[in-house]
């Protein structure tokens, strides 16, 4: 049984009867009225499969649902490991990912947590430490943005050379939704810091107690407590019932299933930010706190292990940048020789997926396409080369090369780097 015909036995058991044909409901309707058939269709010329069950329109459909599924036949999936999971961008539209098919990224398993018992604690250099409940965090004011999160693992496997056969493998470690919660700011305020606090150690309450220290000033501009996504609570996935977002910095940082923040004079030193999420460069040092996702773009459609037909295609994207907005994506037809600007679809906002598309003929030949990403600090996305003079290829973290998608002669795509 196809799921299709799984749904259709479903609706006529709960109907408890054969679907009702077009032409009895006509008879009765029309004899109920005492009417006769004038003006409407005689059953003579109705197409005579009485009993047609994939046509739509002579089968009730199925009553309303508590809470919606998608369509029967709708396929796109997250790619899952035991750590993470990878959004499918080759199958998206728009910019929000739909929050079923965010990407996940735990470091020991999602938690299951009571959001009636959970506490957000805040303490070290504050005048007044808190204990905050969800009730409590709720009644502050709101702020609402709608952001990307990349892991600064996206691409990572690309140092190494042309890994990922997709785009879900090369950049599905990146999602946007959008967020809602309390500014950090709020919250600190209630605390009374204390003026020497320069540092905020922020601590999720799953099995790994995931822990980073934050630049204070930096995290008061913009961060905040978010519980959430895309008009519902967050998924606890993406840390329900309390994340910290922290606009366009590593997805590390975006602390989930938050329940402490301690602020102190100088960073913590924790292991996600000496031995993890630590930049090993050509010289052998190691940049540390990396926070910012340089800008990026991506083009989805076509893209890797796609097969296209010659004629009209529509290349279709996504640029974005830690830093704020993306200014201008370009696309590449000839490995990179010249450059054309692509149409942006807004809202642009800023550290948040911008949509481009850039209309093409494909002739039938060998092509390479690439996108590139300018953002409103004046930042161009590296070519790989230029990418990897400057640090090297034993980083695993903070990935921006321009991606190449090879289209061979049979219309097959694949990753290719030059
Ligand atoms: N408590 C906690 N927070 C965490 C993590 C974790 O494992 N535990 N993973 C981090 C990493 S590495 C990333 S990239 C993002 C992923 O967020 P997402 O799973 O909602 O996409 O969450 C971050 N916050
Ligand atoms: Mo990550």
């Amino acid at each position: 049984m196809s799921q299709y015909d799984e749904e259709k036995a479903v609706s006529s058991e709960r109907d408890g009867e054969k679907p009702v044909g077009r032409r009895t409901w006509l008879a009765s309707a029309v004899s109920a009225m005492g009417v006769t058939a004038v003006g409407l269709i005689a059953p003579s010329i109705l197409p005579a499969v009485e009993q047609d069950h994939t046509d739509p329109t002579r089968v009730p459909g199925r009553i309303p649902s508590p809470y919606g599924t998608r369509a029967l036949g709708e396929t796109a999936q997250r790619l899952t490991t035991a750590t993470h999971s990878l959004t499918p961008h080759q199958s998206l539209h728009g910019i929000i990912t739909p929050s079923a098919l965010h990407f996940e990224r735990h470091h020991n398993g999602v938690p299951a947590i009571d959001p009636n018992r959970h506490r957000l604690l805040i303490h070290g250099l504050v005048d007044r430490p808190l204990s905050l409940s969800m009730h409590d965090l709720t009644r502050f004011p709101s702020v609402t943005r709608t952001l990307f999160i990349e892991c600064s693992g996206n691409s990572g496997k690309e140092w190494k050379g042309p890994t990922g056969k997709t785009v879900q493998e090369t950049h599905g470690l990146m999602s946007t939704s959008e967020w809602t919660g309390v500014p950090l700011a709020t919250v600190l305020a209630e605390a009374n810091v204390k003026p020497e606090a320069a540092w905020v150690l922020a601590e999720g309450s799953d099995a790994a107690a995931m822990t980073r220290s934050l630049p204070l000033a930096e995290v008061l501009k913009d961060a905040f407590l978010c519980y959430a996504q895309n008009g519902e609570a967050l998924r606890p996935e993406q840390g329900y019932p309390l994340r910290l977002v922290i606009p366009g910095w590593e997805g590390n940082t975006c602390i989930k299933w938050l329940r402490r923040l301690k602020l102190g004079t100088a960073p913590f030193m924790t292991r996600e930010e000496t031995s993890r999420y630590t930049d090993l460069m050509p010289d052998g040092t190691a940049r540390q706190f990396t926070f910012v996702m340089e800008a990026k773009s991506v083009i989805t459609s076509p893209s890797g292990s796609q097969r296209i037909e010659p004629g009209f295609i529509e290349i279709r994207g996504l640029a974005w940048s830690g830093r704020g907005l993306v200014k201008t994506v370009e696309v590449s037809l000839d490995g990179g020789r010249t450059w054309r600007p692509a149409h942006i679809q807004g809202p642009v906002l800023p550290q948040c997926h911008t949509r481009f598309r850039f209309g093409w003929q494909w002739n039938g030949e060998d092509t390479i396409l690439q996108s590139r990403c300018i953002d409103d600090s004046g930042y161009v996305q590296p070519a790989r080369a230029a990418l990897v003079a400057a640090r090297g290829v034993h980083s695993s973290y903070h990935y921006n090369a321009i991606q190449s998608w090879k289209v061979a002669a049979d219309g097959e795509v694949t990753n290719v780097q030059i």
